[in-house]
């Protein structure tokens, strides 16, 4: 099935939230920011643009009737500053005015007394001054310490990952109205309508039920929106609470840019340790994540860290420890992978660095120490149904990788200025959110007496064809063709206390609430049915939108069905709620079983440097995916193909650039260099893994959002090998991007 978007969205018709159709009276809403990257608030100076004409309310922390305070998992992040900034881009205050362009006006008429204090914007400061946002964490596995005694050789080393721009499509943004008895209803660009929700009344002071946050869909999330869509309806909404007249906010990319949190860099530390046959006994990784200004959510990413920290290899022995490191950039954030990329760099460093040490090739020890059925990992929890070798043999088999092996050397033998480069890249991820009580959702299912049927869920789009997959179930559940299902948008008042559409789980978890419910309106449908038809309940199937009974075709049709039980007065909603069983996870111990399910995959890829300056290109990235049975493998192939996509880009030319300050430099598409149809790879090539699926899985089919950005890795490690093949001096680095500058001095260093 196709996305039921498509059509709307090829034609312009689909709605964002800046194509809503506003009241007449309706306000614009605009933050002045911190020019500074940390300091003290002498004096503000509003009265010059409070003269502007067509300037409504400035608004600061003075307005807030609530608390000031939008922190969501530590308390520490105020909506609007009050006597300190803490990173260029801080909102101080709100412009409220009658169109942009007076919004704009005025707040460059806001003049700002800041007394600088010492400005921190890399982790290893922070970590050097005890500048930390909590205590650290470590994962703890057997005994490192004997086991290096006994290890034949072991390396150390350290790596750097740099954070990543969300470059969503659509900007952050909202539209706030005003409704009768202070009410709010707000539509927003987010991934979590609760997490609006919640905060709005926090700040406001007034209860959630009066806060109702609507979404339509996103122009593109990944992270982006899981947290930091909140501040901007927040800032709408207080100013909806005093004038009552609603509030549109939709950022420009500059603000959004500047204001707005990335990708977490790294810096990292690695001790590697192998037997003579290559096997990983011990592993010690420190990782330095520079959190930003706040918490945002940067400990239960520094926790996914910690999770993927040995990627798809079982090690006996093993430390892993992360510190959130406060610094003075803007909050940064989910981004797809959650930490989980980060933490997969740097093992596959330290193996790299082995490799290199060793003189072998560094595809003889990622396949010794893959995962098996039953290890365990790091947390304690026992691998089942693991697909990790069959991922990497399958891959090697099915895309003969002896002969892409060969190709590249021949090509390499036969070119001076320009060589090849190859690279395995396994990928195992785990399914569910790491904090076990975010694992739930709930769906509600009306059939209207016509036969048509609307389906709610807390599952936001964005993207990901979630409602495709939504539809797809109900449908298929209640036997009825899709053209008779609608996704609803999703509200507040409709599915409560939802879960952001985060961790890959949005699908596994809302799906499942969608099937519950189906299977709850047609057990009672089945039971009139076989009242009417006077046969018995098991022989009943709802099918091609007739009644079957012992796989006979009959001529009852759906709407009949439907129409009948009206008369019957039975119920035609549902409201279903679904949490995963299973998991648990011990935080005092760091052990416990966090993930409903892995996911596996392998990549092969193979690069070509330009030798003389240093461009490179990707030839082909072939890859083994385990999608279980996927339920639409259109849908899962863009996901897979658009995450690795994503993965290259942070890997080889995404490069944030804050200077000393804490200024963005890399604030604009012409200083931040994305993906484009040129820089993907000439060939991708996904072959689904053949498997049972998994059950733990919405249909069987695995979740796909964030696994195959990590496939992206590889490409790293590709260029890397070509630079080794032009020139051996080159000593490994393992600082990403691997921009074509950097790739360059690499192929002359001496
Ligand atoms: N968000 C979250 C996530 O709150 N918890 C998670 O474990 C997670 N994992 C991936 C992406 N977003
Ligand atoms: Mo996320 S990184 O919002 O799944």
């Amino acid at each position: 099935m196709k996305n039921i978007d498509s059509f709307g969205h090829v034609r312009g018709e689909s709605l964002f939230v800046d194509d809503l159709i506003t009241r007449a009276d309706t306000l614009t809403g605009l933050a002045f920011d911190s020019p500074i990257a940390h300091g003290k608030i002498k004096n503000v100076d509003y009265s010059k643009a409070i003269g502007v004409v067509g300037i409504v309310k400035i608004f600061t922390h003075k307005d807030i009737l609530g608390k000031n305070q939008i922190g969501s998992i530590i308390s520490d992040e105020p909506l609007w500053a009050i006597d300190e900034v803490h990173y260029v881009g801080q909102p101080i205050a709100f412009i409220v005015a009658e169109t942009e362009t007076i919004a704009k006006r005025a707040r460059a008429l806001i003049s700002i007394e800041i007394e600088e204090l010492p400005v921190i914007t890399t982790a290893k400061e922070a970590k050097e001054k005890g500048s930390f946002i909590n205590d650290p964490r470590s994962f703890k596995f057997g005994n490192t310490k004997a086991a290096f005694e006994k290890c034949d050789y072991v390396f150390e080393g350290e790596t750097f990952t740099n954070g990543q721009e969300h470059m969503y499509l659509e900007t952050q943004g909202c539209y706030a109205v005003p409704q009768e008895n202070g009410n709010i209803k707000i539509t927003s660009s987010t991934q979590g309508p609760t997490a609006v929700q919640k905060t709005v009344a926090q700040v406001l002071g007034i209860p959630m039920h009066k806060v109702e946050v609507d979404v339509i869909r996103l122009g593109g999330g990944f992270g982006g929106k899981e947290d930091q869509a909140t501040a901007w309806a927040v800032m709408a909404a207080v100013a909806v609470q005093h004038l009552k007249k609603p509030v549109k906010y939709v950022l420009n990319r500059h603000d959004d840019l500047r204001m707005t949190g990335k990708r977490h860099p790294y810096e990292s530390t690695f001790k590697i340790g192998l037997t003579k046959d290559l096997k990983i006994q011990a592993y010690e990784v420190e990782f330095l994540q520079n959190s930003g200004a706040s918490a945002d959510l940067s400990p239960a990413i520094a926790e996914r860290t910690l999770f993927h920290a040995t990627n798809s290899y079982f090690i006996p022995n093993v430390i892993a420890t992360v510190h959130s490191c406060k610094t003075n950039l803007p909050p940064n954030t989910a981004f797809r992978g959650f930490g989980g990329p980060q933490g997969m760099f740097v093992i596959e460093s330290a193996i790299a660095k082995a490799a290199d040490e060793l003189g072998i090739n560094k595809m003889k020890i990622q396949e010794v120490n893959l995962m098996k059925e039953n290890d365990e990992f790091p947390y304690g929890q026992i691998a089942t149904q693991v697909e990790t070798q069959e991922c990497w043999f399958s891959a090697k088999e099915k895309f003969e990788l002896e002969k892409i092996e060969n190709e590249v050397e021949r090509y390499n033998k036969a070119n001076s200025n320009s060589k090849k480069g190859l690279s395995l890249m396994p990928v195992t991820f785990g399914i569910s959110f790491t904090n076990t009580p975010m694992n739930h959702a709930r769906a509600m299912i009306h059939i209207y007496q016509d036969g048509s049927v609307g389906v709610s869920t807390g599952a936001v789009e964005m993207g990901q064809s979630v409602n495709t997959k939504m539809l797809q179930i109900a449908s298929d559940n209640l036997g009825i063709h899709p053209s008779k299902v609608k996704l609803e948008t999703t509200n507040t008042t409709r599915v409560a206390n939802m879960s952001p559409s985060a961790a890959s789980s949005t699908a596994d978890l809302n799906g499942e609430a969608v099937l519950k419910a189906c299977n709850t309106l047609i057990k009672r449908l089945k039971k009139l049915v076989a009242n009417k038809l006077a046969v018995t309940y098991d022989v009943i199937l709802f099918k091609e939108d007739v009644v079957f009974t012992g796989h006979k075709k009959t001529k009852l049709t759906w709407e009949e069905v439907i129409e009948m039980a009206m008369l019957a007065r039975i119920s035609l909603s549902e409201i279903a709620h679904y949490a995963t069983p299973i998991i648990h996870y011990d935080k005092t111990i760091e052990k416990g079983h966090p993930f409903a399910y892995h996911s596996y995959g392998t990549a092969i890829t193979v690069v070509t440097v330009d030798c003389v300056r240093g461009i490179y290109e990707v030839d082909a990235v072939k890859l083994v995916h385990d999608f279980g049975k996927s339920m639409n493998l259109g849908i899962d192939l863009g996901q897979v193909e658009g995450g690795l996509v994503q993965g290259i880009g942070w890997m080889t030319m995404e490069e944030i650039s804050y200077n000393k300050k804490g200024q963005l430099e890399s604030n604009a598409l012409s200083t931040y260099k994305v993906p484009d149809i040129f820089s993907v790879p000439r060939e991708i090539k996904v072959i689904p893994l053949e498997t049972e699926g998994n059950e733990m899985a919405v249909l069987k089919s695995k979740a796909v959002g964030e696994p195959p950005l990590m496939y992206g890795i590889g490409t790293y490690f590709a260029i890397q090998n070509a630079i080794k093949t032009f020139n051996k001096n080159y000593q490994f680095k393992f600082h990403a991007p691997f921009t074509p500058e950097k790739v360059l001095m690499s192929l002359y260093v001496k």
